[in-house]
């Protein structure tokens, strides 16, 4: 039996896209776990924070019904369910706590290429299949489109060579599904990530210390991810320059160099990718002895 009253309940996909990505941020935390015989729930050893191995589409009435406290599930799959919650009045079923920069992919109509329909404006009357019907739905009833939405429960893109559909609207990575299916990518109703959600209901002040702590650690986790420790010679001249060149970083440390009266070291954080490009710029605008090292871990 878990501790409701101290333990955070956090609810992940059992098996799928989004498990070993989910997994890996709590490890990154500094949770370590075991697993249950059943294989349903992961038990924190160092904090007070169990795992809840679910199916992903369950996830939003978990935590909508406080059986966990936070749950991890793609943008996609929560708007959906917020959709289909019938009480709407009763409040924010959850709220969305963070997002997560893993899980991306857009839910988009597609057209089949022969077809008479190319875009949204010759959706009228037409008939979609998808496995999202309440944010198809919803879209076309704020775009004033009269079409018929039909449920798929699963490998949607084969919809219109069956026959059961005129057009899809269906999650898009890469985009090779579509294409293989000689379906065209139109336009875009949502942007997806896996994102973080919190239950509506308030959390005891013990555990939710042990929340903010979390989160904070995924904050900081998620800023290391491209972080990186750039250290370097440069011109005092060109320090404005060099800051505008490396993106996301904060005020430099500026070192003086024995000896130098004109050049001085020059160490920062940058928080985005550094590409060879941003290098041969540095150098080009005097800098010398550049050193790119990861970050480790960062608490802001
Ligand atoms: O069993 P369970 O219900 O938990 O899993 P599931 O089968 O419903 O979900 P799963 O594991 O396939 O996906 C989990 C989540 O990953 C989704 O809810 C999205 O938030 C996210 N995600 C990211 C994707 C994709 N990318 C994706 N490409 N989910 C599905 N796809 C599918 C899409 O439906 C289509 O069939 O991949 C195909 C398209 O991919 P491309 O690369 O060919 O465009
Ligand atoms: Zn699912």
């Amino acid at each position: 039996m878990i501790d409701k009253e101290t333990r955070i309940k956090i609810a992940i996909q059992k098996s799928g896209r989004l498990t070993d990505h989910s997994l890996d941020l709590l490890q990154r935390c500094g949770l370590k776990y075991t697993r249950a015989r059943d294989q349903l729930i992961c038990f924190g050893e160092n904090m007070p924070l169990d795992i809840l191995l679910v199916r992903d589409d369950d996830i939003p009435a978990l935590v909508r019904d406080d059986v966990c406290d936070l749950g991890v599930v793609g943008l996609n799959i929560v708007e959906e369910a917020r959709l289909g919650f019938d009480d709407l009045d009763a409040g924010e079923p959850f709220s969305i706590a963070q997002r997560l920069d893993y899980g991306h992919c857009r839910l988009s109509f597609g057209y089949p290429e022969e077809g008479p329909v190319q875009s949204v404006a010759d959706l009228q009357g037409q008939r979609i299949a998808t496995s999202y019907p309440n944010m198809v739905t919803d879209y076309l009833r704020r775009e004033g489109i009269a079409a018929e939405v039909v449920e798929f429960s699963g490998a949607v893109e084969i919809a219109p060579s069956l026959g059961r559909a005129d057009v899809i609207c269906d999650l898009v990575s890469t985009g090779t599904t579509m294409t293989a299916h000689r379906i065209r990518e139109g336009e875009t109703i949502l942007d997806s990530e896996a994102v973080i959600l919190r239950t509506p209901v308030e959390i005891p002040a013990e555990k939710e210390a042990w929340v903010d702590r979390l989160m904070q650690r995924i904050e900081g986790v998620m800023q290391v991810r491209e972080s990186k420790y750039i250290m370097m010679h440069a011109p005092k001249s060109a320090l404005a320059q060099i800051c505008e060149l490396l993106p996301g970083s904060e005020a430099p440390t500026v070192l003086p160099l024995e000896g130098r009266d004109d050049k001085v070291a020059v160490h920062m954080v940058c928080r985005e990718t550094v590409f060879w490009e941003t290098l041969e710029n540095l150098k080009s605008v005097g800098a010398s002895s550049v050193l790119v090292v990861p970050v480790e871990k960062m608490l802001a």
